[in-house]
């Protein structure tokens, strides 16, 4: 088995991480990815060498008790090594296979594994103005993405609010507006099928958990993003969506977890 390159630690499965073994597979970079579900996870110390808290560790470690600040709550284990190499102390966190090094932000350690490859295909371009529209477009995503967040721990938790809906409904438009700007036309966002098409992908499938909570947005008289005219509104989007779910290396993270959803499978909690 090839050394891995990047360690990559997080809950399971996290579509945001889909972003790195997307890459990795479509470019050939060994990852490793570290993890358990979103629940477990909080038994387990946040480390670089991450794995489930034992008596003794739990004492060890004391001093690594953090209260949680965003999607958990109450208490984690995060140590100082781990903060020190993940500054926002959130999960995806990667690091360098020494440790040393933390990547974190899920659109960064994607990019990593991009630039770790020996040949990325030119998946994060292939000039400097290439690699550059690319970063535009996860730049975008990024602010999709901060809306999008706080939605799915609105509905998460409970506390979704017709703003909150409607914030969210914003962000959605304000984002797809320029893919469907490019997709009418383009079948890439950027030339050739690149980091912003897998990150389009990982985005639209995380935000696609909110169908679980199907029946708090009815309460509110309202229907998923995905499901509303918000969602059909932008076509070429869309198509572009099924398109990348069809390519394997993209299906074999993403159609499980779609497939569970679709299945009425357990929500997805954090807290
Ligand atoms: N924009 C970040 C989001 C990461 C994030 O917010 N992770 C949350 C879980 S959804 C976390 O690790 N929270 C830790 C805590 O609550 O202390 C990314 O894409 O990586």
């Amino acid at each position: 088995m090839p050394k891995s390159l990047l360690r990559i630690f997080s809950y399971l499965p996290n579509p945001r991480i889909f972003k790195a073994s997307i890459t990795a597979r479509l470019c050939n970079v060994p990852i490793e990815i570290r993890g358990a579900s979103p629940k477990e996870l909080k038994g387990w110390l946040w480390d670089f060498d991450a794995g489930p808290l034992t008596e003794k560790t739990r004492q060890d470690t004391r001093e690594s008790a953090q209260t949680a600040s965003r999607g958990y709550s109450g208490t984690l284990y995060k140590t100082r090594g781990f903060l020190d190499a993940n500054p926002y102390g959130t999960v995806p966190a990667a690091f360098s296979p020494s440790g040393e090094i933390g990547v974190f932000e899920s659109n960064s350690i994607m990019r990593a594994v991009a630039r770790l490859a020996t040949n990325s295909n030119n998946l994060y371009g292939s000039s400097a103005y290439q690699s550059s529209r690319i970063d535009a477009f996860l730049d975008t995503m990024l602010l999709f993405a901060k809306d999008s967040q706080a939605y799915l721990l609105a509905l998460m938790n409970g506390s979704i609010t017709n703003q909150g809906y409607v914030n969210a409904e914003q962000a959605l438009h304000d984002w797809l507006s320029g893919t469907e700007q490019v997709l009418g036309g383009k079948p890439y966002l950027s030339g050739e099928l690149s980091l912003a098409d897998i990150c389009f992908a990982c985005e639209i499938t995380l935000l696609k958990l909110e169908s679980c909570y199907a029946g708090t947005l009815s309460n509110l008289g309202k229907s998923p993003l995905m499901a509303a005219p918000t969602a059909k509104s932008f076509p070429a989007s869309m198509r572009h969506y099924e398109k990348l779910c069809a390519i394997p290396d993209f299906a074999a993270d993403i159609k499980p977890f779609i497939d569970n959803i679709a299945g009425g499978g357990s929500p997805y909690e954090i807290s």
